[in-house]
């Protein structure tokens, strides 16, 4: 798929349809034999985050495998809301794992592939962030350093929104969560190191790394399609909001997720061997509070008395985002 910046202008609009472009430089979404893989009829959510992000890497990966592709899904939202027994939205062959195993189950699932001689036979693994960053980290670094022949995605909604908005590994510095409450003189989430799985899997020198957001769906879908491209291990960390955890607006959910990558919040880069080889340069830099402000679980930042010192501490870890990967030029 091109990877040509395209303004929306310039699209001719099925929503992100790309009618007026050329064949080759029109998303996935916007051609009429698109796989629908998650299809309509789940129970997420209006507005969330990581149904959309699912949707399109998943249609993306079928078409990149002409619908030669094996799922696994980690216990978590995506898969609670898409599979109330006996129904499924699922157009894809689909397995259910642990909360903490699916990339274990992928990478038996591509053995057994490679056993029965179907190489033609793509796997993929994905999960939300508690799954990937938290219970199934170890699971994950066994599949990279083996360089199995999976793709795994991670739809990061900052939570452990399944089972009630707990914090995870992910959870920002101050929000409010479940498990990170409203108390004490600094309430919500610690300030910590943070926790990157991109620069994680990167130390593990797999052939391909890519941040995604569900601002920039063309993205998303070139960077799954380019992943299943590459044989070996493959990680893209997909920024999914999710508006009964975050206390945002349904109506937000990409104007919320813009905003990340326009504050810096939330890097996008691709890395190739442990190298970053490119990031997306912010367009208008904005300044976190316009991020955080939309939600609800960061409300506590704007008091009558707002938290200064800390808006300037989640400031710094923007700052340190843009320069690190080169996300503001000139
Ligand atoms: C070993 C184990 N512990 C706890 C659970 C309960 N559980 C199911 S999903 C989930 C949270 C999922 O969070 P995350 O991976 O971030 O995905 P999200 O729901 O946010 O998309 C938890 C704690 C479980 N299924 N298995
Ligand atoms: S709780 Fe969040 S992640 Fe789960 S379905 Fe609702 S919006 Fe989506």
């Amino acid at each position: 798929m091109a990877t040509q910046i395209i303004k929306f202008y310039q699209t001719g609009t099925f929503t992100v349809g790309n009618r007026l472009l050329d064949e080759s430089n029109r998303s996935v979404q916007s051609s009429m034999d698109r796989t629908n893989g998650l299809n309509c009829g789940h129970r997420a959510c209006q507005g969330c985050g990581e149904a959309l992000g699912a949707r399109y890497a998943i249609d993306a990966a079928m078409r990149a495998t002409n619908r030669q592709l094996i799922a696994a899904n980690a216990t978590g939202c995506l898969e609670v809301f898409s599979t109330p027994y006996p129904e499924t939205s699922w157009q894809v062959a689909w397995m259910h794992s642990l909360f903490g195993n699916a990339p274990a189950v992928a990478t038996g699932i591509a053995a057994a592939m490679k056993v029965k001689g179907k190489k033609e036979v793509r796997v993929l693994a994905q999960g939300g962030d508690g799954g990937t960053t938290d219970i199934g980290l170890g699971c994950l670094s066994g599949m990279f350093e083996r360089n199995d022949d999976v793709l795994y995605i991670c739809y990061d909604n900052e939570a452990y929104m399944n089972t009630g908005v707990q914090r995870s590994s992910a959870t920002p510095p101050a929000a409010r969560t479940a498990t990170t409450p409203i108390l004490g003189p600094e309430p919500g989430a610690k300030f910590g190191q943070g926790k990157s799985v991109p620069l994680i899997a990167m130390a593990h020198h797999i052939p391909y790394v890519a941040t995604a957001s569900v601002a920039n769906l063309r993205d998303l879908e070139a960077k799954v399609t380019k992943a299943m491209g590459v044989h070996g291990a493959r990680y893209v960390h997909v920024h999914v909001p999710c508006p009964l955890g975050w206390g945002s607006e349904s109506s937000d959910t990409i104007k919320v997720a813009r905003l990340a990558v326009e504050t810096g919040l939330f890097p996008l880069f691709e890395a190739e061997d442990g190298e970053v080889t490119g990031s997306t340069p912010i367009r208008g830099r904005v300044p976190v509070e316009e991020y955080l402000k939309l939600q609800k679980r960061f409300a506590h930042l704007f008091g009558k008395t707002p938290d200064t010192a800390r808006l300037a501490a989640i400031q710094a870890i923007a700052d340190r985002n843009i320069a690190r990967f080169n996300l503001v030029r000139e």
